[in-house]
Order: structure tokens, then sequence, then C-alpha cells
């Protein structure tokens, strides 16, 4: 086997951020830009000779071209076997699946997951570690050091693997396995979920809808649920892998998934919609006329997770990202059990769950996930819901609203300001850190501050410590604004403003979201100034 050494220079924009490296495909489609990032996670991967290596991506444009370049890059550096999913296909969370369950070093997972796809849109590359999860920002920035500095990748050149045909063939002396991406999953949620209790829900005539949105949860949909569970045909809509997700933006809420929103709050809604991202780690609960929250179903999977066989034993805590609700710290607070709060993004779970301290987690963005890998798992909250409707009997909304009588209802609300320049948005960012100490006791409308900080967070298990994660503003009418710029967008800079406040008076349970947020939206505007110093008087979007 020839392994060619091929001079390069470094790019100075690959490093990695809130999960892994996202850019416009046409940055990654400029020559040597994924050769380079990839060699400099091989060089940094430590034991990677003759180990073994996990690759899959969501199926969006441009990924099997990857996959193919990966596949010849890991053989020149010497993995010894390398899994990959049939035509190069593995959600999230069954990557991270894969990895654990064969013992990987780790697994290159392209995916921009909800950023749109296409030629015009997003693709991204990142590096799961052995136990599953995101790599932690120690080693991403070792990452970006090492590609920063790059002067040559390696790689063997040769015609491309069939990925269409399960089995094992070779490049040199590596094994290249392509693998069934669905059916370790499967193994893995049977032995987690009540299959038997669903079935029966199904049986009874429970109906529900599941809108893949063209991204890559569909096959893994369509086997669980239609196959294994015995939910009607046409159960799972837009279940086809699609390059572009056929036009979806592959954002699991209720403004890009709009579709499943309009059947749920219509007269002939099915009694529970789900839907998932575009790499399958996001998920997205509607009872029949209610849109859950991501926060709010943390907190009520925490409180009924027991109900499923995996999760029998009780929890050993909680975790969620700062700007989710407050509404598990109450259920924890409630069973008894430990309760973290992390900065955004899913590796900061990862210690936490290594070490035992919990066993769910969540992040507003409707990402849910527990112990089982090291991914937050759209379809496993998706049937976890469905364990605990058929345990419970009830209906979803009924669950629901239960939850509010029984802890109080968090209204909780996101506006993102898409595409602002990078500068003003920095700015803003900087003019609220400098007027933080000026800020308690101040009144805004009808909030007075009552205390705000710069989200700072040490890691309980390795005492890391990551400063300025977002913003916390803290009203003493019980509500919240927290303000953070994305880590994930890929042109300009995203303001993401978290708005909640909570409500304990059952009757006031039933009200508009943004007529109770109001007040909220104006304090925070005026704080931040947000329409002065961005030029937007709305939103981009509301969720
Ligand atoms: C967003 C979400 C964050 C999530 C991340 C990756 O990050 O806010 O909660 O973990 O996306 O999700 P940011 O930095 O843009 O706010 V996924 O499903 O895109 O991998
Ligand atoms: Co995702």
């Amino acid at each position: 086997m020839a392994i060619t050494r091929v001079p390069t220079t470094p790019f100075p924009d690959q490093r990695p951020g809130t999960s892994g490296l996202r850019k416009k495909v046409k940055v990654f489609q400029q020559p040597r830009y994924v050769e380079n990032f990839i060699q400099a996670i091989f060089d940094t991967v430590e034991g990677a000779e003759g180990s073994t290596l996990v690759i899959g991506g969501d199926g969006r444009f441009f990924n099997e071209a990857v996959v193919q370049v990966a596949l010849r890059m890991a053989a020149a550096n010497g993995f010894g076997r390398i899994l990959v999913g049939q035509k190069g296909l593995l959600s999230t969370p069954a990557a991270s699946c894969v990895i654990r369950k064969h013992k990987a070093i780790g697994g290159l997972v392209l995916s921009a997951s909800h950023n749109p796809g296409g030629p015009e849109g997003d693709f991204g590359i990142k590096f799961n570690m052995s136990h599953g999860g995101p790599a932690p920002e120690s080693f991403t920035e070792a990452v970006f050091k090492r590609a920063s500095a790059l002067t040559e990748y390696r790689i063997v050149e040769g015609a491309d693997i069939d990925l269409a045909r399960l089995g094992e063939t070779k490049i040199g002396s590596t094994i290249v396995q392509v693998i069934d991406p669905v059916a370790d999953y499967v193994e893995l949620m049977e032995r987690l979920i009540d299959f038997n209790a669903i079935s029966e829900l199904f049986r009874s005539g429970f109906r529900m809808r599941f809108d893949a949105l063209n991204a890559i949860t569909g096959p893994y949909a369509k086997a669980i649920l239609e196959g294994r569970l015995g939910a009607p045909a046409g159960t799972v809509v837009n279940g086809e892998p699609k390059p572009d997700f056929g036009g979806h933006h592959p954002d699991p809420n209720p403004v890009h998934a709009h579709d499943l929103m309009e059947l749920m709050m219509g007269p002939d809604a099915p009694d529970f919609g789900a839907a998932s991202d575009g790499d399958g780690d996001r998920n997205m609960i509607v009872a029949r006329g209610l849109f859950v929250t991501p926060s709010d179903s943390l907190a009520i999977l925490t409180s009924h997770a027991h109900l499923a066989p995996g999760y029998a034993q009780g929890l050993s805590g909680v975790a969620r990202s700062m700007p989710t609700s407050r509404a598990a710290d109450r259920v924890a607070k409630k069973l008894g059990i430990n309760f973290f709060e992390t900065p955004t993004g899913w590796k900061f779970f990862a210690n936490l769950l290594d070490a035992g301290l919990i066993t769910i987690c969540g992040e507003e963005s409707a990402g849910t996930g527990s112990n089982h890998i090291r991914e937050k798992d759209g379809l496993w909250a998706v049937l976890l819901w469905l364990n605990v409707l058929a345990v419970t009997k009830k209906p979803a909304d009924q669950i629901v609203r239960e939850h509010w009588a029984a802890y109080g209802r968090d209204y909780y609300t996101r506006h993102d300001y898409e595409e602002l320049e990078t500068a003003p948005a920095n700015t803003l960012m900087d003019a609220l850190r400098a007027k933080l100490a000026t800020l308690p006791g101040q009144r805004f409308g009808e909030l007075t501050v009552q205390d705000c900080d710069d989200f700072a967070y040490t890691d309980p298990v390795d005492q890391s410590v990551t400063p300025k994660q977002g913003i916390r503003i803290l009203f003493r009418e019980d509500a919240r604004a927290v303000f953070r710029l994305s880590g994930t967008g890929t042109s300009g800079a995203t303001l993401r403003v978290y708005l909640e406040r909570f409500e304990p008076n059952p009757d006031r349970h039933s009200l508009p979201t943004a007529e109770v947020l109001a007040p909220v939206v104006e304090a925070a505007n005026a704080i931040a100034e947000i329409a002065a110093r961005t030029g937007r008087s709305e939103p981009s979007v509301i969720t």
C-alpha cells in the first residue's frame, strides 16, 4: 500500500465550535480543506495505530465524498479497523452507540446537524472520543492548534470503497467494515425501552406522526416504530434521507417543523407528534394541541424515566445546560437526586455521565439523552415518551398539565437574531458584560434585576474551568433572561436570547407564552440594547 504524503498549508479558520467544525459546503470544498482538518484530528488522537475508528454522517450533500477521503486517510494513518455505516450513514446517536459497543478509539461524525443542507448549505465534521461523546475543549483546541501548523497530510490513493454492500474489504492492511447503521442502535433501544408496552399501545389504536424531515432518523424511526413496534405504515413521514433534506430546514422546532405543528394543532391530530433533526440527536415532542418545550420534556422524562426498564432503578442525577429552564431542577430536588448546570453543548455532560453523577440530561435546543450513549438522542427521547404514555395510559397533554400542576410552569421562549455582523454582535456582548455590576436593583418595565453574571463552569470531575458561557440576568419576579452567541452558525453571528418566567399558580397555566413573557422580552431588549446595536427590531426566529 502506497501512502502519499501531500504537502499542504494551514487554513486559519479550522477551530471547532459548540459541536465540531461547521462551515458552508463551499468552504469545505476548497482543495485540501477536509484533508487538513481530518489530518489534524488524526494527529491529535493518541493510540490510533491498529485501533478501531467509526465513520459515518447524516447523508447531507458532500457526505459520501468526505467519507471516501476519510477512509483512505484513516488507512494511511494506521488505523486497524474502520466501521463505516452503509452508504456512509450513521446518525449521531448511532455513531456514539457503535463507538462504545465496538470499543473504538473514536469516530468521525460528518454532520452540520440542524443547519440546512445541499450545495449552498452547511457541512460539518466532529470527532467523538472512545466514550462515544463529543471531544472536550482540550481536544478540539489541540486539533485547532495542529491544523494551524499543518504541513502535510497522509492518504492512500485508490478507488472508492463500495459503501452500498455490507461486509469487509481492505485498504492496505486496514480492514474496512461496512455496517448496518441501524442494527446496533435498535438493539440498544430494546434493552432500555419497554417495546411490548408500546406495541400494545399501537395495537389499541394509538396514532402518532414522526416527521424525519428527510434527514437521517427516517431509517431508524421506520425500523423501530413501524418495523418493531407495529405502528401503521405512514406513521413516519419524510422518512427518506436526502442530500438537501428535501428543502426542509432540519431543525425540529415549531417554526421549521410547521407541517407537524399544523397537524397536531388541528382537528384531526393524532395522539402524539415527534420530529428529529439533521443528524438525529434532537427531538421535538408535540402533544395533541400542545407543543412540549424541550425544557419541560426533560423535567417530565426525569420524573417518569423509572417507568422504562432501562431506568427502573431510578436516576443518579440530572443535568441541564444553563439556558435550559429550571423545570428539571425542581424534579431533581423532589426526587433527592444530583443536579448540575452546564454550559451549552453536549460535550459538557460526558464527564458527569462517565462518573455516574447523572443518568439523564438535556438542553433547551431539543436535546435529551441519558447514560446509554454520550450524545443526545432524538429517537430515544421519543421512545421514552411512548413508554411513559403506554404505562400511564394518559394522553401526552394530560401528563404535561399534571406536571405543571405539581411543580409549576416555566413559560419559555428563545429569540434568535441570525446572520448579524460579527463585530456589533461581539460589541453587544461586551457592553452587556461591562454593565453587569450596575444592573442589580435596576428596574426595567415591571421587572427588577435581582442578580446577574457571566456564566463560568467548573467541571466537578476534572475541575477544568470554562468561562464566558453566557450572560444570565435573574429578575426578582422569578423570571430570567440569558444571552449568548451561537457556536454553530456559519455566517456572521447569531445572538440567542433565552427568556423564561416561572408561574406557580395553576389558574395561570394556560396563558399564551408570548403574553406571559412580554415583560421579560421587553426588559431583555432594553438591557442589551438589541435594536440599537443590531439594527433589528424583531428576532429572525422565535421558538
Ligand atoms: C446549538 C444549541 C446547543 C446544541 C448545539 C449542537 O448550539 O444551542 O444546545 O448543543 O447547537 O446541536 P449554539 O452554539 O448554536 O447555540 V446539534 O443538534 O446542531 O449538533
Ligand atoms: Co443535531
